[in-house]
């Protein structure tokens, strides 16, 4: 997927807008996840999942900050996240649909915390991103 030269200021905008919050709505999208999509907690055996549990709280910082260098990394997607397309496809080997729940779940976070900024505009940026993030973390699952 191409991202297009609107979609990266979109993206930019956006991101600069989420400034510090960005842990905070990594975790959220993560509880919204498990909520949802309970079939996703299996991956997370280890980990305390209920409301407020530190571990997600420390994991949607991973994710967040993860995905804020893929957005300075948008032209290079690939070599920007190598490593942990590496991790999930051969250590955690997540089933790749879960990729699109994950996405769907940021997407449904940022919009609540920032209604202004997520025009339909940012909404199919947001989203074309987080494909090619997701497309990137399964690449190598063969
Ligand atoms: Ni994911 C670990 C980023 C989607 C399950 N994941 C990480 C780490 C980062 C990360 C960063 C920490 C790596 C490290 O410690 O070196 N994950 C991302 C991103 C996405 C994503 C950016 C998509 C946007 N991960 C998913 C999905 C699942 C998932 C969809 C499963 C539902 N990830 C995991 C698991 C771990 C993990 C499991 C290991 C957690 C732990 O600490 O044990």
């Amino acid at each position: 997927m191409v991202l297009s030269p609107t979609d990266k200021s979109n993206i930019k905008a956006i991101w600069a807008k989420i400034g510090n919050h960005s842990a905070d709505y990594g975790a959220e999208a993560l509880e919204r996840m498990f909520m949802n999509f309970p079939s996703t907690k299996t991956y997370f055996p280890h980990f305390d999942l209920g409301h407020d549990s530190a571990q997600v709280k420390a994991h949607g910082k991973k994710v967040a900050d993860a995905l804020t260098k893929a957005v300075g990394h948008m032209d290079n997607l690939l070599d920007a996240l190598s490593d942990l397309s590496d991790l999930h496809a051969h250590k955690l080997r997540v089933d790749p649909a879960n990729f699109k729940l994950l996405s769907h779940c940021l997407l449904v976070t940022l919009a609540l915390h920032l209604p202004a900024e997520f025009t339909p505009s940012v909404h199919a940026s947001l989203d074309k991103f987080l494909a090619s993030v997701s497309t990137v973390l399964t690449s190598k699952y063969r």
